[in-house]
């Protein structure tokens, strides 16, 4: 087999409730730049990564998947999948001009378009070629109910709703108000408003300090939260180290990491208690798959963002045995063949060949932003 093409596409989709933010993003739409990867078979291979969709960033990311890795890719074997990961670092050479950030971004998009041929060769979902078992359940947990947005009574409202009608076990919500008394309120009445038995997890999204985290981050304690997500600046391995040994939560990040070097400092540093890659930021499921071996290593869990919304990185979590849950924000699920589905709190197998990846013509008409 032999790729004959990769045409880029650019879609911008709207996030449900018209607007959300963190601690340091507003989001009105959710960004994906990525590519169709054509074969001289009739099997196409679909994969993007995730932005807020900014469009002079986002045609960066395309520009980087055509421009630089397209060319490389033309009359290569799609499933050579660990090679040509390897030529598209090296040969242009992206190492040169970055090892994280759009170059990895790209890369990953292109990988995750190349899992999704080589599932779709082999006749299989994703998940039966890594090797995974029907029988594994993926927990879902909700972060799209726990915006720093939303006033208290809503937040609560739609946190409770999402735990009693909707099945989830498991919330996440959002600190890094500019007071973070007002962030330990919140936590408060959502963990009032859940009951006990929910596990809660709370996200600053790096916005706060050193001296905020010292502070705040024992006393989430008593809110029994499972997790407190990325409390300092993304790089700051030291800074993590030293909460991990003063405050008893445990730590979680890794979404704004971009591949395994930056995971290891972390673990290697006891700066990280769960590993939260992002395959379509940090090198695709290639890249996740290394990124887990290290959890597994390390005896740590691993967690991953929800950067593809959940399509390709559904069927790694199910394959690795680190793998313990998987986000869930449900902002794109009308824009493929086969979204992510979730009962009772766990996602449901995927049951097509391929990555699950496979946009719809509509969306790809629908929410094209690329002129
Ligand atoms: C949504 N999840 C996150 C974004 C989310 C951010 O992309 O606003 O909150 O990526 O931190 O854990
Ligand atoms: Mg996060």
């Amino acid at each position: 087999m032999k790729i004959t093409a990769v045409e880029p596409f650019l879609l911008h989709v709207p996030v449900t409730g018209g607007s959300i933010a963190d601690s340091t993003h507003v989001v009105t739409h959710w960004g994906m730049p990525g590519c169709r990867i054509l074969t001289d078979t009739d099997l196409v291979g679909y994969g993007y990564t995730g932005t807020h969709a900014s469009l002079a960033l986002d045609k960066l990311l395309t520009s980087c998947i055509t421009e630089v890795y397209g060319p490389l890719l033309l009359g290569e074997d799609p499933r050579e999948i660990q090679a040509l990961h390897q030529k598209l670092l090296h040969d242009p050479p992206t190492h040169w001009v970055g090892r994280a950030g759009i170059t990895q971004m790209a890369l990953s998009a292109v990988d995750l378009a190349l899992w999704d041929i080589k599932a779709k060769a082999a006749a299989e979902p994703l998940w039966c070629l890594l090797g995974g078992s029907p029988e594994k359940n993926v927990e879902a947990y909700n972060t799209d109910c726990g915006w720093l947005d939303r006033a208290q009574g809503k937040l609560v409202d739609d946190c409770r709703r999402m735990v009693e009608e909707e099945g989830f076990a498991a919330v996440k919500m959002k600190v890094g108000k500019s007071d973070p008394n007002e962030d330990l309120a919140r936590v408060e009445a959502v963990r009032k408003g859940i009951g006990p038995k929910p596990r809660l997890m709370v996200d600053a999204n790096a916005k706060w300090d050193m001296a905020t985290a010292l502070e705040f981050g024992p006393r989430l304690a008593e809110f029994d939260v499972t997790w407190l997500e990325e409390p300092l600046w993304h790089d700051d391995v030291t800074g993590h180290a030293q909460l991990a040994k003063e405050i008893e939560i445990p730590l979680a990040l890794g979404e704004s990491l971009y591949n395994l070097d930056q995971f290891r400092e972390f673990v290697l540093a006891e700066a990280v208690h769960c590993l939260q890659p992002d395959a379509s930021r940090c090198g695709g499921i290639t890249g996740l798959w290394e990124i887990a071996d290290l959890g597994r290593t390390y005896d740590l869990p691993v967690s991953p963002h929800h950067g593809d919304m959940m399509q390709a990185q559904i069927h790694a979590v199910i394959a690795h045995s680190a793998c313990v849950q998987l986000e869930f924000i449900p902002w794109t699920l009308h824009c493929f063949e086969e979204p992510v589905s979730i009962q009772d709190g766990f996602y449901q197998l995927p049951e097509s060949p391929g990555a699950s990846t496979t946009l719809t013509c509509e969306a790809l008409e629908k929410y094209s932003v690329l002129s």
